[in-house]
């Protein structure tokens, strides 16, 4: 009784607004979660995008970004806008490596450390990676990737024996699975809870990239960074099909071309930025080295275990990307 009541005048009101504000009835809104604060460049990308949407379409669609992990965890993104809880996302796709291996294709260790060879595995793995987003109802408008991992330290790391015993912060199951075979302890921190746990002590060694470490100001806790350059673990941006399916045609189509440029975009600034970067890490008394030979070299050997274990799980359609990706 109490909600109708209030029901009631709401929506006089609403229907009132919409007579006085005529075709603008014909609006649409999309809520975009993210997970990384609103200065990364991933995020100012996406910022980019929803203007040249919002341009193109005329005003017909506005996306709302919601970065930081604010509306929904990392974790619940690809879920959030599944359901049509939320219209658009971003995600770090490997981080639903166990749902199937195809999102984790771009973190199989040294499989692609170059932003070039990033963007040929992308071109081959896309098909794949649609396929199995049509099958959840989600459809696939770019990805970008983050620049090259490499290990921060609390100490100093020669070789893979002196991260053993470390607090080791994964991302996603690969990160996870590394701790596990170097010896280390690891635990699961998305980026949006990562400072507090380097603040407390809860993680003392990590593999991200500089960006994720200049975000999160991790010279305030630790001083090591080995530039190892393992893999470049992709963002992707999606949005639920039948949301899109809503669109009229040519907002559709502004979407996609907004999309594909925000792709182009995207990839050039993670080059750009990736050496700005690291300048900041050393501008903030941090020693940035490249990885000792040993530390490299234990570095591949894990590398290769974890590429093995992928072509596995992987299996023929997995193994065929591969195949042609190493031709
Ligand atoms: N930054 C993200 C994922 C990969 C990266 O470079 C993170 O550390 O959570």
């Amino acid at each position: 009784m109490a909600l109708k009541r209030f029901l009631a005048p709401a929506l006089a009101v609403a229907g009132l607004a919409a007579l006085a504000a005529g075709p603008a009835a014909a609006q649409t809104k999309w809520n975009l979660p993210s997970a990384y604060p609103a200065d990364n460049f991933h995020t100012e990308n996406l910022a980019q995008f929803s203007k040249d949407v919002e341009a193109a379409s005329g005003g017909k669609l506005i996306i709302t970004l919601h970065p930081n992990a604010s509306l929904f965890k990392a974790p619940e993104i690809k879920r959030a806008v599944a359901t049509g809880q939320a219209q658009a996302g971003e995600v770090i796709m490997s981080i639903h490596e166990n749902e199937d291996p195809i999102f984790g294709i771009d973190v199989v260790p040294f499989l692609a450390t170059s932003y070039e060879d990033s963007k040929k595995l992308w071109k081959l793995s896309r098909p794949a990676v649609e396929k199995k987003l049509a099958s959840q109802g989600l459809m696939v408008l770019y990805a970008v990737p983050w620049p090259p991992q490499g290990i921060f330290s609390k100490n100093p790391v020669n070789s893979l024996a002196d991260l053993k015993g470390a607090k080791w912060r994964a991302y996603n199951p690969g990160t996870s699975r590394i701790g596990e075979m170097i010896g280390a302890q690891p635990v699961t921190v998305q980026q949006a809870e990562l400072a507090q746990a380097l603040a407390t002590g809860v993680v003392t060694a990590l593999i991200t990239s500089a960006a994720t470490g200049y975000d999160v100001k991790i010279w305030e806790s630790i001083p090591y960074f080995y530039d190892v350059q393992a893999w470049l673990p992709k963002n992707l941006v999606f949005v639920n099909k039948a949301a899109f399916d809503a669109l009229d045609k040519a907002t559709q189509e502004a979407v996609l071309k907004a999309a594909a440029a925000a792709e182009e975009r995207g990839w050039q600034s993670s080059i750009d930025k990736s050496k700005w970067y690291m300048e900041q890490l050393k501008a903030h008394g941090m020693k940035v080295e490249p990885p000792s030979p040993e530390l490299k070299a234990g570095f591949q050997k894990i590398g290769e275990q974890l590429t093995a274990d992928w072509l596995k799980k992987a299996g023929p359609e997995g193994q065929a990307i591969v195949e042609a990706f190493k031709k």
